[in-house]
């Protein structure tokens, strides 16, 4: 039967290629973000180019009203969801925490820990329904070590990756499986919303090295999705070669 993956933050990066990836895969896919007009031309592109089944929900993940009426309506057709992947998220800003501006730190708590909960609890009854299921939290190498001026982008991924965990033992009765899959630099629009529309500032972060690139990460996905039904990778952290931790990076410059 075919299988059902709803991937947040769908219109670009991380979560664009873990769709065209599952899509390869014959998943049918759900495709999530704010920009619908992007959804709708990637709905139109998948279904061009494979033998699959594509649902656009345009929603907030930071409105948990959208997010749960987007969900519990659902056709019933969509509702099996086998795959979550927690991926919507940013960062924005990158100051000393005395410099740091309160409507930044709202959006990354907003987005990146209470959003990432509120689609999780509304998709997670879906799964317990069929008793499996496999979700991918996409936290950071900033859920696993705090880097200058990175504040509060970091304590958003620390929660990220202690929500992991906690679904990862709540679920286990359930024979859902929980993935955290934990990059370091990598190149999408990230740094450009993070520098808000600053595209200098958001080049220079990946120049001198080679970066990992959102097909890399789309790869590693489906690979802990296709390990055997006894194998549950809990966690992966992932750079580029170049990057040995948060701050280590060697650039040819
Ligand atoms: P992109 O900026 O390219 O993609 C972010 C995605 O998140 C977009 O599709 C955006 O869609 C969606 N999104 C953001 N805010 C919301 C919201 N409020 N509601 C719904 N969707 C939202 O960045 P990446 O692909 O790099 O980022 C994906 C994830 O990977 C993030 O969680 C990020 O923290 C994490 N990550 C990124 C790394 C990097 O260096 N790039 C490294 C490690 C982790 P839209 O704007 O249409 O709503
Ligand atoms: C994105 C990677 O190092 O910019 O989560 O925080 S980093």
């Amino acid at each position: 039967m075919t299988k059902i993956a709803l991937i947040t933050g769908a219109t670009s990066g991380i979560g664009k290629s873990t769709a065209y990836e599952l899509a390869s895969h014959a998943y049918n896919v759900i495709i999530t973000g704010r920009r619908k007009e992007r959804l709708d031309i990637i709905e139109k592109d998948l279904k061009g180019k494979y033998d699959i089944k594509v649902l656009a929900l345009h929603f907030d993940v930071r409105n948990n009203e959208e997010v749960k009426q987007a969900i519990q309506t659902l056709p019933t057709e969509w509702q099996a969801i086998d795959v979550l992947v927690n991926n919507a998220g940013l960062a924005v800003g990158l100051s000393d925490i005395q410099d740091g501006e309160i409507e930044d730190w709202d959006r990354m708590i907003d987005t990146n820990v209470k959003g990432l909960l509120y689609v999780s609890r509304a998709v997670i009854p879906l799964m317990i329904k069929q008793n499996k299921g496999h979700i991918f939290n996409i936290s950071s190498i900033a859920g696993k070590e705090v880097y200058p001026k990175g504040n509060v982008y970091c304590a958003s991924k620390f929660a990220v990756d202690a929500i992991n965990k906690g679904m990862r033992i709540d679920l286990l009765p359930h024979h859902i499986k929980v993935t955290s899959i934990n990059p370091g630099l990598l190149e999408t629009e990230f740094s450009l919303v993070r520098f808000k529309g600053d595209e200098e500032r958001a080049a220079n972060v990946y120049k001198g090295f080679d970066p990992l690139q959102a097909q890399d990460v789309a790869e590693v996905i489906w690979f802990a999705l296709s390990r055997p039904d006894h194998v549950c990778l809990n966690e992966i952290i992932m750079t580029p070669s170049a990057q040995a931790t948060a701050r280590d990076v060697v650039k040819e410059i």
